[in-house]
């Protein structure tokens, strides 16, 4: 069997205008759709995040693809990182998404060969990557501080005739009224049994003030998450956690780097996650010596796979951490790769996160796949078990050419609410 052919589409999916340390989301979220087909017609799908830098890549990394086994992803894997050796060194950046070129290459490659793998033998993802522990996957509300709109070409505009989620989605949330609402929308919609703020956007008090309020609201019953995504001091770090114990359940990237973490989780307590400090295999050791975290967030795109997450979970266990899902804006093709992904590790501490609830599209046939009390089910059939909407592809990917952007950068965005505002590494 070989790969015959590559494609590789980009795609802009309406994002309404979320605010998170890095500044504002743009009116459309980025993603590349890439199919690999074989020489017996056989397509694999798989979803990356989207720039121009990856998908320019993506193409150079063609000849390393067609005309191989998918069978044999080690050696195209191998190959993969001689082509790149040079270009891909220590380019994570310094926001909270990763921006490496390699990992995402290889994720994109391993999720798609798995999905023709699973095709020609008849079994899903999860049986290939050793069977199925789980049919049923939890994940977390997360939240949003935001502006009023629906993002898209209505931006800060609003659809009037929507309801239930879809308004709530649109509505301002500013304040702690503002994200009351939304935790009670989101959870009442989709049935989530923990919730994820997302902070490092209003000025500490304001945000802890707000996870108070959600506290008072659900009680012990539903856990919270925060992540100010490392803009936070270590000084303001330990001071508010403090003020946050027995609120929280876990303590998400309050400070940059893993010695400012490894200060923090000491001086707290309150579990302290990271997808930011330790994003790779080569952070392991300074981890394991300085004790940055005690959860890592993994994400098949950033840590280069699936198998990936699973040797990650290994470590994990082995170094006495615990093992979750990090997410950014992303569709259906990504979600159900993660599903498989849940669906094998042998432990699940915590429901994974998702952005998925304020994505209103989709590029796969049958629509949005379905909460049930906060859990998606791992899909049945072969492969990923999810196919390509090929309509669906084609005006997302016109929305791509449309909107004339090429890469996140949030801000740029934030600059049109607020001009003159700048990213800081540490804000307050
Ligand atoms: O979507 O704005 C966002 C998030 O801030 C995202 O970019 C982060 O990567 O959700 C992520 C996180 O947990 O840090
Ligand atoms: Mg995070």
């Amino acid at each position: 069997m070989k790969i015959r052919e590559m494609h590789i589409t980009p795609i802009a999916a309406v994002d309404p205008p979320l605010l998170n340390a890095a500044g504002l989301h743009a009116p459309y979220a980025l993603r590349i759709i890439i199919e690999l087909i074989t020489d017996g017609n056989v397509s694999g799908l798989s979803e990356i995040p989207g720039s121009e830098k990856i998908r320019k890549h993506l193409e150079e990394s063609r000849e390393e693809i067609i005309g191989k086994d998918p069978f044999n992803l080690t050696s195209i894997f191998r190959s993969l990182e001689r082509k790149f050796a040079a270009i891909d060194t220590n380019q994570r950046g310094e926001q909270s998404w990763d921006q490496r070129i390699l990992v995402h290459i290889f994720s994109a490659v391993e999720v798609a060969c798995l999905d023709i793998i699973g095709k020609e033998t008849g079994r899903g993802i999860s049986d290939l990557l050793g069977g199925t522990v789980r049919e049923q996957i939890p994940f977390s509300a997360y939240l949003f501080f935001k502006h009023k709109g629906a993002g898209g070409e209505l931006g800060f505009d609003i659809d009037p005739s929507a309801s239930g989620w879809a308004a709530a989605r649109q509505a301002p949330a500013l304040d702690v009224k503002g994200i009351i609402a939304q935790a009670k929308a989101m959870c009442e919609e989709f049935g989530f049994q923990s919730v994820k703020l997302k902070g490092g956007v209003f000025a500490p008090e304001v945000e802890v003030e707000c996870l108070k309020a959600l506290h008072n609201e659900f009680g012990n019953r539903i856990p919270l998450r925060f992540d100010p995504n490392g803009v936070w001091s270590v000084e303001t770090a330990i001071r508010y956690g403090k003020e946050m114990e027995g609120i929280l359940d876990y303590y998400e990237d309050p400070v940059r780097s893993q010695e400012a973490m490894s200060i923090v989780r000491k001086a707290v307590d309150i579990p302290v996650a990271t997808n930011m400090c330790t994003t790779s295999f080569s952070d392991i050791p300074g981890s394991i010596r300085i004790g940055s975290e005690d959860i890592i967030l993994s994400d098949h795109h950033f840590w280069g796979g699936l198998r990936a997450s699973m040797h990650l979970e290994r470590i994990c266990s082995t170094f006495g951490r615990k093992l979750s899902m990090h997410s950014n804006s992303h569709l259906g093709i990504s979600l159900a790769a993660m599903l498989h992904l849940g669906a094998v590790l042998s432990e699940l501490p915590y429901a994974f996160d998702t952005h998925y609830p304020w994505q209103k599209e989709e590029v796969i046939k049958g629509g949005k796949f379905r909460f049930e009390d906060g859990f998606i089910s791992v899909p049945k059939g072969p492969g990923l078990g999810v196919e390509l909407d090929r309509e669906a592809l084609a005006e997302l990917h016109n929305n791509y050419n449309r909107c004339g952007l090429t890469h996140r950068d949030d801000e740029i965005e934030m600059q049109k609410v607020e001009p003159g505002w700048k990213f800081e590494l540490t804000r307050w």
